[in-house]
Parts: structure tokens; C-alpha cells; sequence
């Protein structure tokens, strides 16, 4: 019989210690602002996105301080209020996962929040009100539970509320890895020209310039796609269609619920760019998921992190071993690499989640790996992904 293979080194073998000669060395070497490789191939090769922790915020804790927050902290000083969900691993930095930014915002009836727009990607998925509304390049879209909102790259967008009642959702964006990149830009200036013309003159919030509905029913309809408009809207790359209303992925899901399914995420939908059939932005895909009365999926782990909020229902997903249990808008994080699997527990109810990723990240970058309950590790701990087969 063949013997296991064996590392040709043990990492760090050398570690810092060393002779004396190679302890002179390591001085004359760190005065210069250099680090030898050979001293520190343990840290030098782990990962560092190990620190982030799996995670889930209560909506009850945050509603309470998000509603303090509507009383202490006006629109006009805080531009946008929202409470960052801040990974215990990494604070004080503000990211959730490695590659998200998630927050819950709070706009109050009666009040508005300043247009701008930047290189961030972001999104917003409505859990309370229904006077909510963002305009994205002057379409006014209102915001209803359960809707899904983007405002991809590069679109102006500023947010109302006309109704009587809070407005709060969630924002997911792909600020961390556009700051990696050093690509944070915000604009804050928007301007636009009188009825008349002439000069553009500064504005607080955007002209509507379409009926509402606009992006749904251009692009709303599976299958079939205007051919007499440009759809590029805004300066970046992004989905055209700004709204994915809650009734249609209802609807969606439920004609859905006599199949299988996936074994590792019940009923589980992508929202799609309807030029492209891919993901809703270039860093983030999007995704929501049934799971019946009593469903419990199998485990897997893959190399893209995900931001999960239970829409309705609740259950529990089991992380590397921790039991983590949701309940209704309850937001909870899945750091890469992790194995996870989920149950709804419930004999009756299904449970719901709204699922945010940076699978694409991982995927463009030929980094995507997936690994199932009881599969081998295979070549690169893991094998590649069928995502880009099933496009
Ligand atoms: O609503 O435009 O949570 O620009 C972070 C940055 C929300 C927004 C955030 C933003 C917004």
C-alpha cells in the first residue's frame, strides 16, 4: 500500500528563532522595512479573512436603538441613518463580511434624505412602512416589504418616506472590497437644469423623470426584454431594473415549492440583470430562499461569504458546528469557507431568507471553490464551482 502523501516542509519549520548569524541577519533585514518570507511563511500564508466571525443582530435590539436614533440624530445631520452591523472579529472596522457592508436605515414620514451617488454598489431590501420610496435616476420607486431596491454604481439616488410610518431597511453594499481597491468616490453634488433650461442648479433631492413602475415594466417580465430603450442607466455597471417587487418573488417562490430543490438551500432564486441573465451587480449576487415547514438542508462550505435576513419565519444554520437561530428580520453572516447548513424547524411555517453573497468576486477571479458534506477535499481544498454552468 502507498503511503499518504506528506508536506514537503512543515510550515514555519524554521520559525523565528534560528542561529546567531540568521538572528544578525533578521535585524539588518528589519531595518529596512523588510520581513523575511522564510521567518514568517505561517503568517504570510494564512488567511486573514479567518477573523471574521459568524454573527446574527436581533432585529428587536436594532429597532429599538434605530427608533432612539430617529429622535436623537435628524436627517440634516446624519445624511443617511443607519446602524452598521460591525463584525465583533474585526471591530472596529465597520465591515460585516470581508466584502459587505450591511446596515439597518431608518427614514422617518415626512422626512428626506440628500441625493448623491458613489462606486459602491448598493442595495436595499424593505422590512417595515409603506411610504418608503428611493428615486434612482429619477424614478421614484416605493418601497413596500419585501421589495428589492438597487441603486447600482454610479446612479444618483436619494430617499422619502410620504407615509405615516417608519420606514426601515436593509442596506447591503460592496463597500469593503471598493475600498481595498481604493475606489471609495461619493458625489454629493447633484445638479440639474430649470424647466426652462439653462444652467444646472443645485438640488436636495431628484426631479421625478418616470411614471412609477418604470424599471418593472421594462424589464419586469421573464423572458422579454424592451428593444427601443438604451439600458444603461447610470454611469456603472449594474442591473437597469431598480425594482424587484416582494409580490413577484412570492409568487416565484411558491410555484417553485413542490420541487426539489437545492440540497444545500431549499427553493432557492437568484435575482438576475435581464441583459445579462447574471448577477444583479458585479461584486454582489443576490438571492432568496424557501425553506418548507420542516426542511433541513445538507451541509457545504465554498469561498464566498454571504449576509443572510430572515424575512419570514425562523429556523437555524449551523456554522462550523454553532448554532445560530433567526427569527423574523433578523440579519446573520456567513464568513467564507464556513460549513453551514439550515433548518426550519417549524411542522407548519415555511421560513423565508433574503440572501446577499460575493460569490462574483470569487467567480471572476477564478477563486470559486465548493465543498459538500462528505466530499473529498480535492484539489485546492475543495472543488471548482458549477455557478458559471449554471448561468
Ligand atoms: O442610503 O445611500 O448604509 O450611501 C451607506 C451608504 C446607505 C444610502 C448606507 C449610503 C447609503
Amino acid at each position: 500500500m502507498q503511503e499518504a502523501l506528506q508536506p514537503n516542509r512543515p510550515l514555519a519549520a524554521a520559525g523565528p528563532s534560528g542561529t546567531e548569524p540568521q538572528k544578525v541577519l533578521r535585524s539588518r533585514v528589519e531595518a529596512h522595512s523588510l520581513v523575511s518570507l522564510w521567518d514568517n511563511m505561517e503568517d504570510v500564508v494564512s488567511s486573514t479573512t479567518e477573523k471574521f466571525v459568524p454573527h446574527v443582530w436581533r432585529w428587536d435590539d436594532i429597532r429599538e436603538v434605530l427608533m432612539a436614533a430617529g429622535d436623537i440624530v435628524s436627517l440634516e445631520e446624519a445624511d443617511r441613518r443607519a446602524l452598521i452591523l460591525a463584525n465583533p472579529g474585526v471591530f472596529p472596522k465597520y465591515f460585516t463580511t470581508n466584502n459587505l457592508y450591511v446596515a439597518y436605515q431608518l427614514v422617518r414620514p415626512g422626512e428626506t434624505a440628500a441625493v448623491h451617488r458613489h462606486t459602491p454598489s448598493a442595495s436595499r431590501f424593505v422590512l417595515e412602512g409603506n411610504g418608503g420610496y428611493t428615486v434612482v435616476e429619477g424614478e421614484k420607486c416605493p418601497m413596500q416589504r419585501g421589495d428589492l431596491i438597487l441603486t447600482p454604481q454610479g446612479t444618483w439616488h436619494d430617499h422619502g418616506n410620504d407615509g405615516e410610518a417608519p420606514a426601515i431597511w436593509v442596506d447591503v453594499l460592496d463597500l469593503p472590497i471598493v475600498d481595498h481597491q481604493g475606489a471609495i468616490h461619493f458625489d454629493f453634488v447633484y445638479g440639474e437644469a430649470d424647466h426652462g433650461g439653462g444652467e444646472p442648479i443645485r438640488k436636495y433631492s431628484q426631479s421625478i423623470r418616470t411614471e412609477i413602475g418604470y424599471s418593472t415594466s421594462l424589464y419586469g417580465t421573464g423572458g422579454m426584454q424592451p428593444a427601443y430603450v438604451d439600458s444603461k442607466r447610470g454611469d456603472g455597471i449594474g442591473s437597469p431594473q431598480f425594482v424587484y417587487p416582494w409580490e413577484a418573488t412570492y409568487a416565484a417562490l411558491n410555484r417553485l415549492r413542490d420541487h426539489e430543490g437545492s440540497p444545500f438551500d431549499g427553493i432557492v432564486l437568484r435575482y438576475t440583470d435581464p441583459t445579462t441573465g447574471g448577477p444583479i451587480s458585479p461584486t454582489m449576487d443576490f438571492t432568496v430562499q424557501l425553506l418548507r415547514a420542516g426542511e433541513a438542508t445538507k451541509s457545504h462550505r465554498h469561498t464566498s461569504s454571504t449576509s443572510y435576513t430572515c424575512i419570514q419565519g425562523s429556523g437555524e444554520t449551523i456554522v462550523d458546528g454553532q448554532v445560530m437561530s433567526w427569527g423574523e428580520n433578523d440579519t446573520f453572516v456567513l464568513p467564507s469557507w464556513c460549513w453551514h447548513s439550515h433548518q426550519n424547524h417549524s411542522a407548519t411555517e415555511d421560513a423565508i431568507l433574503y440572501a446577499v453573497s460575493d460569490l462574483p468576486i470569487s467567480v471572476k477571479l477564478g477563486l470559486y471553490r465548493e465543498q459538500a458534506e462528505g466530499e473529498p477535499d480535492g484539489a485546492w481544498r475543495g472543488r471548482p464551482g458549477t455557478y458559471e454552468r449554471r448561468q
